[in-house]
């Protein structure tokens, strides 16, 4: 498996309830490097833009208004296999339904607040990390960022 990078958010319902270190650790944890970070409330537009494969679902309006009810925290993570282990660390959408030991069904609260979100495939993450960070933004993998003066 090759090294990549995924988008990683705390979602509101995360943030509100103080748990952007648990969330950050168990990621850590599982030897993901934090390559970029920020927290940023969105408008309900930068909402509706980031989840616009769902428009149109019944969901959307809901999900969308909550993702732009309190800021989240962005973050790049990268790692060997970096999107499926951010998936499995979340668990599954719902839950009630994911396995425990997951984020998700030990931290969430309902299907729409589930206190993370993680890019689904290759090219999702593609899409997900530039729509929150330039590559400027982003650090290496080295230390070469000791270096920055
Ligand atoms: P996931 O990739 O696990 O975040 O799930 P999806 O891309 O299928 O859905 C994106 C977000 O829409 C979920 F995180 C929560 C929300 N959602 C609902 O609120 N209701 C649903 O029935 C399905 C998804």
């Amino acid at each position: 498996m090759s090294i990549e990078r995924t988008l990683a958010i705390v979602k509101p319902d995360a943030v509100r309830r103080g748990l952007i270190g648990e969330v950050i650790a168990r990621f850590e944890h599982a030897k993901l490097a934090v390559r970029g970070l920020r927290m940023v409330h969105l408008t309900k537009g930068e909402a509706e833009g980031f989840y616009a494969v769902h428009r149109g679902r019944p969901f959307f309006d809901s999900l969308t208004r909550f993702m732009s009810s309190g800021p989240v925290v962005v973050m790049v993570l990268e790692g060997v296999g970096a999107i499926a282990a951010v998936r499995q660390i979340m668990g599954a959408t719902d839950p009630a339904r994911a396995e425990p030991g997951t984020i998700r069904r030990d931290l969430a609260e309902s299907i729409e607040r589930n206190a993370v979100h993680g890019s689904d495939s290759p090219e999702t993450a593609a899409i997900e990390v530039p729509y929150f960070f330039a590559a400027v933004d982003l650090f290496p993998g080295d230390r070469s960022e000791d270096r920055r003066t």
